[in-house]
């Protein structure tokens, strides 16, 4: 016998290396029966052990790798899952990180936007404040500047007095000299005559013949011009009714005379034209270097003011006194010089003022002369002064015109009014010293004086 391959590979003998399995079989379990099998159907030797082999471990069922299967598919679904909800938690998280970065961002910028505002209100707040200093700068700089050209215009006026002043003296110098001079001496010379203030009354007591009770305002500025060849007389005193009786009396020479009017009132002084066409007018108004100023109350207009060697008004009161003592009417000259010598004159062969209580109502006879007629359309018109309205128009004539008049609505002449230099002015208003028919109402006169004498019939 043999050792049975299939025993020794089927016992789990090993072939020795390097040595043919069947020249050496390795000691194991020894077959007990040998049988002898037809050659045709075996071509090898059968063995039979009756050793049984250790069982084979039992394997994993079906159903248990199913059910394994489908777990590990679960898990894997439930993996996944897991992966994509923590994919999606990312992407939120960083939503999350986006969104509170703009926040952040939008928080500063909301945060400049409130300051920005803040410091927007607090600006226009601050505006309003510093609209309203502006406007009360200008309007300080406004009045300063007012102040100023008023100032400017005093101290003009001012200086023009001065220099009339200066003149005056000048005159007054050589008038003396002269009457230094042996053989030259003139009425000046000597005293001024006594005369009765009433018929066969003693003499008053002497004046000198250039003293004036009249009111002067403002500050009165003596200014006699002595270049106007009518008006180059010396001072004299007299018991006369008017200007006119003083010439008739031989007094040739224009000048302060007293006279004393027919009613019961007291005697006056007033300038007397004693060499212009006969002589015998009564000064009532003269304008020649604008030293007076016109611009002025009813009291002022009333009683008189200015200067009666130069630039004055002789009064209301003391024109009615004068000329309307009759026995028959006054009649009014109107002498008109403009600043290139021109000159020209109005006539009215009756003038006459109305009593106080009717605040001194013009009367005009008939006009002839070279100016034209300016003052007829005055006539019958009560004077108004600045704080005096009796004008015919709504407003104040006196107030826009500078000066006192017979307003009408308002005027066609205003020789009371302001004294411009130079003939044409420029003002708001027609406020100059103007008669509007002889240079129209833009053009303010030089000389200007009107005067009152009996008219011839009287
Ligand atoms: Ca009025």
């Amino acid at each position: 016998s043999r050792p049975c391959p299939e025993c020794w590979s089927r016992g789990g003998a090993r072939a020795e290396p390097g040595g043919g399995g069947r020249q050496s079989p390795p000691p194991g379990p020894k077959c007990t029966y040998t049988f002898i099998v037809p050659q045709q159907k075996f071509t090898g030797a059968v063995c039979w052990s009756s050793v049984r082999a250790a069982p084979e471990p039992p394997g994993p069922n079906r159903s248990e790798t199913r059910a394994l299967r489908e777990a590990l598919d679960w898990q894997q679904a439930e993996l996944r899952r897991l992966r994509g909800l923590v994919e999606v938690d990312g992407a939120l998280v960083s939503e999350v990180k986006a969104l509170r970065k703009e926040s952040r961002a939008m928080h500063a910028r909301v945060s400049q936007l409130y300051t920005q505002l803040l410091h927007e209100i607090l600006q226009r707040r601050q505006r309003p404040g510093l609209l309203a200093q502006l406007e009360g700068r200008v309007a300080n700089a406004s009045a300063q500047a007012t102040q100023l050209a008023t100032s400017y215009h005093r101290l003009e006026l001012r200086y023009q007095a001065l220099a009339a002043l200066v003149n005056n003296q000048s005159a007054l110098i050589v008038r003396l000299e002269r009457q230094c001079q042996p053989g030259l001496a003139g009425p000046l010379n000597k005293m001024p005559t006594p005369f009765p203030l009433l018929p066969g009354a003693s003499p008053p007591p002497t004046k000198p013949p250039y003293s004036l009770n009249l009111p002067l305002l403002p500050a009165p500025l003596p200014s006699p011009q002595l270049d106007w060849e009518f008006l180059t007389g010396r001072g004299e005193t007299s018991p006369w009714r008017d200007c006119l009786e003083a010439r008739r009396g031989g007094h040739e020479t224009s000048g302060v005379y007293e006279v004393q009017p027919a009613d019961a009132g007291p005697s006056l002084q007033v300038w007397c034209e004693q060499e212009y066409e006969g002589g015998g007018w009564t000064v009532i108004q003269r304008r020649q270097d604008g030293s007076i100023n016109f611009f002025t109350t009813w009291h002022h207009y009333q009683h008189g003011f200015g200067d009666l060697a130069g630039e004055h008004w002789l009064g209301l009161e003391n024109t009615r006194r004068v000329t309307g003592q009759g026995p028959g009417p006054y009649a009014l000259r109107v002498l008109l010089e403009d600043w290139a010598g021109h000159q020209a004159c109005a006539h009215y062969d009756r003038f006459a003022l109305g009593p106080e209580s009717d605040a001194y109502r013009l009367r005009l006879g008939r006009y002839h002369g070279s100016a034209g007629d300016s003052l007829g359309w005055h006539d019958a018109h009560p004077f108004s002064t600045l704080d005096r309205d009796h004008d015919a128009y709504a407003g104040s004539c006196a107030h826009y015109q500078k000066g006192g008049w017979w307003y009408n609505a308002c005027a066609h002449s205003n020789l009371n009014g302001l004294w411009y230099k130079g003939g044409h002015y420029r003002s708001r208003y027609q406020d100059g010293v103007y008669w509007a028919e002889f240079r129209g109402g833009a053009y303010s006169l030089r000389k200007v004086v009107m005067m009152v004498r009996p008219a011839p019939d009287a």
